[in-house]
C-alpha cells in the first residue's frame, strides 16, 4: 500500500518537476533501501539525529522522572513515549530496569548521558538484543555522551537494564532512526551538488562524497564541475551550464 502510494506520489513529481526544472530520476535506489533495520555500513548517527535528542536533553518541558526497577522485569516503569528525555533514578550503586515498546519495527537509539553499562532483553523470550552500534557522543552544549542503537520488534516489551550510575540517574532519550532520516546525494565531481540517480537515505554519518543538496545534470569529476544549478549560465557554449533543462 505504502509502496503504490509511493510510486504515485513519485510519478507526480516526475510530472510536476518535468514541467517546471530538473527532472526527477527513478526513485529505483530508494525503494531498494526500504528496510528499517540499522543500515549496513553504518558507523555513527548523523549530526541530525543526535542534534534532535540533544535538544530533548536540554529541554525542562521534555523531561520525566522515571524510578527505575531493581530487577529485569517487564513490569517495570515504561519509557516508551516519544521525544522525552528519561531521567532514571537507578538504586544506589546498582542498574536499574525500565521497559520499552516500540511502535514501529526498527531501529533505536538509545542516548544516555553516561558511558554505563546497558542491556536490551526481549521480555518475551529472554534474550538479549545485540546492539547494533555503539559509539561516543560529542556535541557542543549537550549532555548526552553515548548511544547505542538496536534492531527493535512493534509490540515486543524490551526490558533496558542499565547502571549503575554516578550520582544514581541516568538521563536516556531514546529516538527512532526513521524519524530522523535525510537523503544524501552523491556528488562525485565535488561541486556541492549530487546526482538525483544515486542517493542514500539514511539516520547516519553519509558516506563522504554525499551532499543534500541534488539536481546535478552533470556529475563527472573534472568536468563537471563548473556544471550545476548554481552555476551561471553561458550562452553559446552549447552546455546546460545551470541544469535548468535548456541553453541560451
Ligand atoms: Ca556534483
Ligand atoms: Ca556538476
Ligand atoms: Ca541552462
Amino acid at each position: 500500500m505504502m509502496k503504490t502510494k509511493r510510486i504515485a506520489l513519485s510519478a507526480l513529481l516526475s510530472l510536476g518537476l518535468a514541467a517546471c526544472g530538473p527532472m526527477e530520476e527513478p526513485e529505483s535506489t530508494f525503494e531498494a533501501q526500504d528496510s528499517q533495520e540499522l543500515e549496513a555500513g553504518c558507523t555513527s548517527m548523523g549530526t541530525g539525529i543526535t542534534s534532535h535528542a540533544c535538544t530533548h536533553a536540554s529541554n525542562p518541558l521534555d523531561e520525566v522522572a522515571i524510578t527505575a526497577s531493581a530487577t529485569r522485569t517487564t513490569s517495570a516503569p515504561s519509557i516508551s513515549t516519544k521525544h522525552k528525555a528519561y531521567d532514571l533514578a537507578l538504586p544506589s550503586g546498582a542498574e536499574g530496569s525500565v521497559t520499552y515498546v516500540p511502535a514501529t519495527t526498527g531501529s533505536y537509539a538509545f542516548y544516555r548521558t553516561q558511558s554505563v553499562p546497558i542491556t536490551v532483553i526481549n521480555g518475551a523470550t529472554s534474550a538479549t538484543v545485540a546492539s547494533a552500534l555503539t559509539h561516543a557522543v560529542s556535541a557542543s552544549g549537550c549532555s548526552l555522551t553515548t548511544v547505542n542503537v538496536y534492531d527493535l520488534t512493534a509490540g515486543t516489551t524490551y526490558i533496558v537494564a542499565t547502571g549503575p550510575a554516578t550520582g544514581n540517574i541516568l538521563t536516556v532519550v531514546p529516538e527512532f532512526l526513521n524519524d530522523s532520516r535525510t537523503r544524501y546525494y552523491r556528488d562525485a565531481d565535488g561541486d556541492g551538488y549530487g546526482n538525483n540517480a544515486t542517493s542514500v537515505y539514511t539516520a547516519c554519518t553519509p558516506p563522504s562524497g554525499y551532499t543534500t543538496q541534488r539536481f546535478d545534470c552533470n556529475d563527472t569529476p573534472g568536468s563537471g564541475v563548473s556544471i550545476n544549478p548554481g552555476a551561471t549560465e553561458v550562452c553559446g557554449n552549447g552546455i546546460d551550464d545551470n541544469c535548468d533543462g535548456s541553453q541560451c
